[in-house]
């Protein structure tokens, strides 16, 4: 008899799985194999969500109910792997959201840590712990964990933009708390520009404590500075052969990522330029704010232009090729990743 030969015949085994059972046991070398993969492979699937149409669709739940009485009127990216997760790739919710003009989303404040990526509308506002930034299309904005926020629109238009929770990460933690606040609106308590004057010009106060913690200090990374400091390093730099140009949102207190567990970045593609093949395990969400990329993601290809979302799951192969001259803003959640050292990447 050699070693791997079956010593009793698998009807035994069953019927010992099946009085292990009601003990709350059961066999590692049954689910061994899955349980630890020789790689990661998501139960995700590429996607892309387009513009026009989820902003048609969420214009019709305008006349639904109002921003009031859903709390967020948001509809959620429902990753096709997973319908009804509330989840774009595994550990990541987003969803697209409206206010409409003279509405307030009523303050409230959770564990997980939210951003905003706009998309349409000038004079919309968030408030976070007693401070506003008005929100134009392409701000990158930042709600740090348990900070109280609300958001308005004062102005006569439709205010629409993308929300990123790391709020699966939270769950899967068991540490999700959350709270109403009694005023719909946050009491104005540091002016228009607070956070901006002490932290966003590469330079910091010497007493000023970090106001959240771990999270980025800076309240809203305007679009126009970004893309000009993205448009600087394509203008002396030669394009990565893997990802074009991109420069991160950095904590300006640690140089880290902007968020604990989200990590975001801003992606030039010049036109007529073609991504070498790569894959990482970080679960990304790209939002095109500027022209028109081609994709292809593990056995789907598609074209995605500007307000179009799109999931690229945990290490799938992908390549991406510019027919305009293209600008992406990607979160995900290499942050965490990094922290707890299981980030990997490869590159064809
Ligand atoms: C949330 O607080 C907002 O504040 C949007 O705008 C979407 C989805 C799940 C949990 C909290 C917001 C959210 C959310």
């Amino acid at each position: 008899m050699t070693a791997t030969e079956a010593v009793a015949p698998a009807k035994d085994r069953q019927k010992f799985y099946d009085k292990i059972a009601p003990k709350h046991l059961s066999p590692l070398w049954e689910a061994l194999k899955g349980l630890v993969p020789p790689e990661p492979k998501s139960k995700f699937v590429p996607h892309v969500w387009r513009f026009d149409e989820c902003r048609a669709l969420l214009m019709e739940a305008g006349d639904l109910l109002t921003a009031e009485e859903a709390e967020r009127r948001v509809l959620v990216f429902e990753n096709p792997g997973m319908p009804g997760g509330s989840r774009i790739t595994s550990t990541m919710y987003s969803g697209m959201q409206l206010i409409l003009p003279g509405e307030i989303a009523a303050a409230h404040r959770h564990t997980a840590s939210a951003l905003r990526l706009v998309l349409e509308g000038n004079m919309g506002y968030t408030a976070v712990a007693g401070e506003r930034t008005n929100m134009e299309r392409g701000d990158f904005v930042i709600t740090p964990n348990w900070a109280w926020h609300d958001h308005g629109q004062e102005n006569d238009k439709p205010v629409i933009w993308i929300d990123g929770l790391d709020l699966h990460i939270i769950n899967f933690f068991e540490t999700a708390f959350s709270g109403h606040s009694n005023d719909k609106t946050q009491i104005e308590s540091r002016k228009l520009g607070d956070s901006q004057a002490r932290w966003g010009t590469n330079m910091r106060p010497f007493h000023t404590p970090s106001p959240f913690g771990a999270t980025t200090p800076i309240f809203n990374y305007k679009y126009k500075a970004s893309r000009e400091a993205l448009m600087a390093i394509a203008g002396v730099d030669k394009p990565d052969p893997h990802i074009a140009h991109a420069l991160r949102y950095v904590n300006p207190l640690d140089g880290g990522w902007p968020m604990p567990l989200i990590a975001a970045w801003l992606t030039h593609i010049p036109q007529g330029f073609e991504t070498t093949e790569m894959r990482a395990t970080d679960g990304q969400t790209w939002i095109v704010i500027e022209g028109e990329v081609q994709i292809e993601a593990g056995d789907k290809s598609f074209t995605a232009g500007e307000g179009d979302v799109i999931a690229l799951p945990s290490w799938v192969w992908r390549k991406a090729r510019a027919s305009k001259d293209a600008v992406i803003f990607t979160f995900s959640d290499r942050s965490a990743q990094e922290k707890l050292a299981i980030y990997r990447e490869e590159r064809r």
